[in-house]
C-alpha cells in the first residue's frame, strides 16, 4: 500500500512519476538538484558527499502509522563540502522544498579521503625532488621514477601536523614492469602529501636504510600463471541455472523472498544497508530489525617502528566502503541468475557518477536445512536449503573485502565477509629478521602483523522497537558435586545477564561460556517456551583490539575496545568512530565513547536500543597469503530464539520425504531424486539402492 503510494507520487525535479521509497538511496537527478541548490549559496566547493539523509525514525513510524494525514518524509541529502584553505561544511539539503535546511562550517576536522583525493598523489610523489632523492638512495635512478607506484592512505593521526591541514601519507612500491605486483618491491621511506597545497610536505626516513628488493617478481594473474606452465586442467565445468528465473521478487530496492522482506539502501560509507527487515510468520508480519550495516572498521597494524603505528586504516570513515566498490559488471563475483543494483555518488566536481552493478543479488543452494532417517526403517526426510545473497565487494587499495549479506529460510540472516586481495608490506634488509612483528612472505617482503575489525551496527526492530539486549553465558550450577542443589555436578544452564545502561552496557567476547547476546522483547512470549521473543547474535571470531589502553588506535577507534556496545537509539549516531574519521587524536574519543560519555545513566531496558559487534580476526600472514590471499571468511549469524512456535522452514519442500508406512508399503515417496550424477562419477556401476532405500545415505 505504501509503495502504490508512492508510486504516484510525482517529483518536483523532473515532474517525472518517481518511485522513491523513503531509504532509497539519493538518485542521480537528486544528486545534481542537491549540488545545484548548494552551488546557488557557494559556486567554489568541492563535493566530499552528497548522500541520503535517511528520514528521521520518529518522522518515519508517524507517516507509516498514519499516510494519509501525515506528511511524508521528505527527501533530504546529506552534504559534506571542502572550500577554500581546507574549511569543512557539514549541510542537509531539503529536496522536496528544494532549500538549504542546515549548513556549518565544522572546525578541526577532515572529511574523508575520496578515490580522486588519492590518485592525486602518485604523480605529485614522481615528481617530487625529495622523493627523487629517496628512490636514487634505494637504486631507483631519477629516469625510472614512472616505475615508483604509492597506495596514499589518510594520515591516520600525526601528532607533528594535527589535525588542521589535509595529509596523506604515501605508502612507496616500485615495479620492475607495469604488470608486476608492486608489493614485493616496497620502498622504505613515507612521504606525507598535502591536499591542499599538493606537495610532499615531510619525508619520514628510517634509521636503517633497507635498499630496493632484488627478488625476481611473483605475481598472480593468467599471463603469470602461463608462464609458470599454465592452469591446471582438471576442472570440468559445474553449471548453475535456474530454469524457472529467480524466486525472489523486487518492487524498487524492496526484496521480497521466502517471507523476508527487506529494503537494500547503499551509502558511500558502510555500503549495503538493510532496512525494515520483515518476516511473515504464518500471515503475520513481524519486524525483526529496523536498520542492519557495516558501520566501521579499524585495521590497527602491529609493528612498533615509527610511523609504522600509523597504519590503521579505517576503511569505512575514512575511505568509504561505498566509494571503493568494485562495479561487479565485469567478473564473476556472483555466480547464476543474478540481479544487479547501481549505486550513485557525487565527484569532486559535484557531477553525479555511477558505478554499475555495484550490488549483487542471488540466490545459491544452502546444502541440508534439515535432515532425519528413522534407522529402524530407513523412512527419511530431507530439505536442500536455500540462501539468498545480497553483496557487494570493495577494494581498499591492496585489500578486497567481499560483504555478502545473507537470508536464510530458517529467519536467520548472516553476515558473511571475505578478505582477499593482497597483503600491505614493507621492506626488509639483507638478514633482517621480520619476525615478531611480521612475517617473511617472499624473499625480501616483511608482512606485519595486524587485525581486521570491523563493525556491525544492528537496530533491532523484535516485534517493535522496545527491546533490551542480554549476554547469554553458559554457567555450571551452583554447588559442588554431593551438594544438594547439584548432587551430581552436572548441572548447567544459560546465564543472562542484562545489559541495563549507557555506561555498563557493553561487553566482551568468552568462548569459554559460548557467549552470545539475545536482542529480546520482554514484552512478549514465547508461547510455549514463556520466554521473551528474541534474536541472538552467534559470533565466534572476536579478537579483542590489540593495540594497548591509551595507544593511538585504542584511542581512535573506541568503538574496538568491547565486543559489545549497547547505545540507546538517537538517529544521528551511525557512525561508531565518529562522523569525519581522518586525523581524529581519539583525544577525546569519537563516537560511541562519546555518546556513553553524554549519557552514562541512560537506560537500555525494554526501550528502542542499537547494538553495535566488533568482530575480526588477527592475521598473522604466511608466504600461502601471497602474492595473492586466498579469500578468508568470517561470519555472523542473527538466529531467532523463542520468536517462533516451531521450525520455521517445515514448509519448505523437502528433496526427499518417507514415513515408517509408506516404507512399509513398498513405496519410497517422492520419487525421482536418486542423485544419478553421483552414482556416474565412479564409472556408473553402483547398483541401483532397493525401491525403499531413500537415496539420502
Ligand atoms: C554449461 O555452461 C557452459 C558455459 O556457460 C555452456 O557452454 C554449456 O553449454 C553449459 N552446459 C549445460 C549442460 O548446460
Ligand atoms: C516495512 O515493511 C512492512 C511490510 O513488510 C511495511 O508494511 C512497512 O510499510 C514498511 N516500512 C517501511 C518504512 O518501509
Ligand atoms: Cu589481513
Amino acid at each position: 500500500m505504501v509503495l502504490e503510494r508512492l508510486h504516484q507520487m510525482s517529483s518536483h525535479l523532473t515532474g517525472q512519476p518517481v518511485q522513491h521509497h523513503p531509504f532509497d538511496p539519493l538518485t542521480t537527478e537528486e544528486i545534481a538538484a542537491a549540488v545545484a541548490i548548494v552551488r546557488r549559496e557557494d559556486s567554489a566547493l568541492h563535493f566530499n558527499a552528497v548522500s541520503l539523509w535517511e528520514p528521521r525514525k520518529e518522522d518515519m513510524m508517524k507517516y507509516l502509522a498514519s499516510p494519509e494525514t501525515v506528511p511524508k518524509p521528505h527527501r533530504v541529502a546529506d552534504v559534506v563540502c571542502i572550500g577554500r584553505g581546507s574549511k569543512v561544511y557539514d549541510g542537509l539539503v531539503d529536496l522536496t522544498e528544494g532549500r538549504v535546511m542546515r549548513w556549518e562550517l565544522t572546525e578541526g576536522v577532515q572529511p574523508l579521503i575520496t578515490m580522486e583525493d588519492l590518485q592525486i598523489v602518485e604523480t605529485v610523489a614522481r615528481e617530487d625532488p625529495k622523493v627523487i632523492e629517496q628512490c636514487g638512495i634505494l637504486g631507483i635512478p631519477p629516469q625510472d621514477m614512472h616505475k615508483v607506484y604509492c597506495d596514499p592512505w589518510t594520515i591516520g593521526y600525526d601528532e607533528r601536523f594535527g589535525s588542521g591541514v589535509r595529509l596523506q601519507q604515501a605508502l612507496m612500491y616500485y615495479r620492475p614492469h607495469p604488470d608486476d605486483s608492486q608489493y614485493t618491491y616496497p620502498l622504505d621511506f613515507c612521504p606525507i602529501y598535502n591536499s591542499d597545497t599538493r606537495e610532499i610536505v615531510h619525508i619520514d626516513v628510517p634509521k636503517t636504510r633497507r635498499p630496493l628488493n632484488r627478488a625476481p617478481p611473483i605475481n598472480y594473474h593468467a599471463e603469470a600463471i602461463k608462464a609458470e606452465g599454465g592452469c591446471r586442467k582438471d576442472l570440468k565445468p559445474i553449471n548453475i541455472t535456474q530454469p524457472e528465473g529467480v524466486s525472489f521478487t523486487l518492487e524498487g530496492r524492496t526484496l521480497k523472498w521466502q517471507n523476508w522482506n527487506v529494503h537494500i539502501g547503499f551509502n558511500y560509507r558502510e555500503g549495503i544497508v538493510l532496512s525494515n527487515v520483515t518476516f511473515n510468520d504464518k500471515g503475520s508480519v513481524r519486524p525483526v530489525f529496523w536498520r542492519m550495516s557495516l558501520a566501521e572498521m579499524v585495521v590497527p597494524y602491529g609493528n612498533p617502528e615509527h610511523p609504522h603505528q600509523r597504519k590503521h586504516a579505517f576503511d569505512l570513515g575514512e575511505y568509504g566502503g561505498g566509494y571503493m566498490t568494485n562495479s561487479l559488471a565485469l567478473s564473476c563475483d556472483c555466480k547464476g541468475a543474478i540481479h544487479y543494483m547501481d549505486a550513485a555518488f557525487v565527484n569532486k566536481a559535484g557531477e553525479p557518477q555511477t558505478i554499475k552493478n555495484a550490488i549483487c543479488l542471488h540466490e545459491e543452494d544452502a546444502g541440508i536445512l534439515f535432515k532425519h532417517t528413522d534407522f529402524r526403517d530407513d523412512s527419511c526426510t530431507v530439505t536442500r536449503g536455500r540462501k539468498m545473497i545480497i553483496s557487494h565487494v570493495f577494494t581498499a587499495a591492496n585489500y578486497e573485502y567481499c560483504v555478502y549479506w545473507i537470508l536464510h529460510q530458517d529467519g536467520v540472516i548472516q553476515l558473511e565477509v571475505k578478505l582477499t586481495g593482497i597483503l600491505n608490506t614493507y621492506a626488509l634488509a639483507p638478514g633482517e629478521s621480520a619476525a615478531p612483528w611480521g612475517t617473511e612472505v617472499y624473499p625480501g617482503v616483511n608482512a606485519h602483523n595486524h587485525q581486521h575489525l570491523f563493525c556491525l551496527r544492528v537496530d533491532p526492530n523484535i516485534d517493535g522497537p522496545s527491546n533490551t539486549i542480554f549476554q547469554v553465558d553458559a554457567t555450571q550450577g551452583e554447588g559442588e558435586p554431593g551438594s544438594e542443589q547439584n548432587p551430581y555436578g552436572n548441572a548447567f544452564y544459560a546465564k543472562k545477564t542484562k545489559l541495563e545502561t549507557m555506561s555498563t552496557g557493553m561487553s566482551d567476547y568468552n568462548g569459554a561460556t559460548s557467549r552470545t547476546w539475545e536482542m529480546a522483547n520482554t514484552n512478549k512470549l514465547n508461547t510455549y517456551s514463556q520466554k521473551p521473543v528474541a534474536y541472538k547474535l552467534v559470533s565466534r571470531e572476536v579478537p579483542s583490539l590489540l593495540p594497548k589502553e591509551g595507544s593511538l588506535v585504542w584511542k581512535r577507534a573506541g568503538f574496538a575496545r568491547h565486543a559489545v556496545h549497547v547505545t540507546k537509539y538517537d538517529d544521528e549516531q551511525l557512525h561508531p568512530a565518529g562522523r569525519h574519521v581522518p586525523q581524529t587524536s581519539g583525544e577525546p574519543s569519537q563516537g560511541i565513547p562519546a555518546w556513553i560519555a553524554a549519557d552514562p545513566d541512560g537506560s537500555l531496558d525494554n526501550t528502542d536500543v542499537v547494538l553495535w559487534h566488533t568482530f575480526g580476526l588477527t592475521h598473522f600472514p604466511s608466504p600461502e597469503d601471497y602474492p595473492i590471499m586466498p579469500a578468508e571468511p568470517m561470519t555472523v549469524l542473527l538466529r531467532p530464539r523463542n520468536f517462533f512456535t516451531s521450525n520455521p522452514a517445515l514448509d519448505v519442500p523437502p528433496s526427499y520425504s518417507s514415513t515408517p508406512s509408506q516404507v512399509a508399503a513398498g513405496k519410497s515417496g517422492i520419487r525421482g531424486v536418486v542423485d544419478s550424477l553421483s552414482r556416474l562419477a565412479f564409472g556408473g556401476k553402483q547398483e541401483k539402492g532397493p525401491s525403499n532405500d531413500c537415496g539420502c545415505k
